[in-house]
């Protein structure tokens, strides 16, 4: 007899056809309505997986009195109630590691996009004002000084890959680390001495707007924020008013609060640049994120260690 599984929300097709092989699949985002499902299956569900998105609240796990893991594709878990599994002992996995490097890119990425201004410059060679005249110039990363607000192992590739690129790096954090990178352990007082800031911190209550108008007034009119983390993490009116007055000089977005909904003045902002939450989002990175979700629930239900519990 497989064991039973539900899937919040779908997954590549290699995780699908893996877990639909080793498991009795109930697919949850088909479902006319969810809670009846779930009650309907409660008996005999022993695993959830889930994304970083999705994830999985107290509700779901009480429907299922005999959850044992939920495996989530993502490396962020402030989306699933980690406290109520851990009373339940449910145990939860996580894909850590294999997205670092996609991560950081894009961190990097957005960087280079809003200070060299790399989608003006594309909109000025579609649109044909090239032929009238150069564009205007745009700014140096080097010796300049990134903040890195969350140095963890995604925050530290940004922070080797960013020195590549002569930036000097600090860092803000719940403690100081044993890096060659200047610690403030006042988030405020790095946005002041930084020339662009990137959340890379996990999202949850301990971070939530943690970058707020006096963080943002103190990267400044010619500073950057960018955000790869989560969108809970910043006051987001308050970076759309920063922008829209000009006290905050641009952006790099990957997430927002409400996604995928964006805030509707951002769309139009010359000194913004935006993804649909697309760090990981690359064939590599999202592949071995899906094997080790599938991994971690084999483990399980083979009597073995999780890979990557959280
Ligand atoms: C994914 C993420 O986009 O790992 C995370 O925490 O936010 C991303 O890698 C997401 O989990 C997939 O839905």
């Amino acid at each position: 007899m497989k064991p039973e599984l539900v899937m919040v929300g779908p997954m590549m097709p290699h995780v699908m056809e893996a877990l639909d092989s080793d498991f009795t699949v109930h697919r949850l985002w088909e479902a006319a309505d969810r809670a009846a499902l779930l009650k309907q299956l409660g008996g005999n569900v022993r695993a959830i997986a889930t994304s970083g998105h999705l994830g999985a609240d107290a509700a779901t796990m009480d429907a299922l009195p005999k959850l044992e893991i939920i495996s989530c594709y993502g490396v962020g878990v402030d989306s699933i109630d980690l406290k109520h599994a851990a009373e339940r002992k449910v145990i939860v996995t996580n894909t850590p590691d294999v997205l670092n490097d996609d991560v950081a890119n894009m961190a990097i990425a957005l960087l280079l996009a809003t200070s060299r201004e790399i989608c003006n410059g594309d909109r000025y060679v579609r649109e044909g004002k090239w032929l009238k005249g150069a564009m205007r110039l745009t700014r140096a990363i080097r010796g300049r000084q990134l903040g890195i607000l969350g140095l963890g192992r995604i925050g530290k590739d940004i922070a080797r890959k960013a020195e590549a690129f002569g930036m000097k790096i600090a860092y803000h954090g719940r403690k100081k680390q044993d890096v060659p990178f200047r610690f403030y352990d006042d988030l405020v007082e790095m946005a002041r001495d930084s020339d662009y800031l990137v959340a890379i911190c996990p999202g949850g209550p301990a971070t939530d707007k943690i970058v707020n108008r006096a963080v943002l007034d103190a990267i400044g009119p010619e500073g950057v924020f960018i955000n790869v983390a989560r969108g809970s993490v910043v006051d987001e009116p308050a970076l759309v008013a920063a922008l829209q007055e000009g006290r905050l000089g641009g952006a790099g977005l990957d997430v927002f609060a409400e996604e995928p909904k964006v805030p509707e003045a951002l769309l139009t902002m010359e000194q913004v640049v935006l993804q649909p939450h697309a760090a990981s989002a690359t064939h590599e990175t999202r592949r071995a994120m899906g094997d080790l979700v599938v991994d971690n629930l084999r483990a399980h239900f083979a009597g073995r260690p999780v890979l990557t519990p959280v």
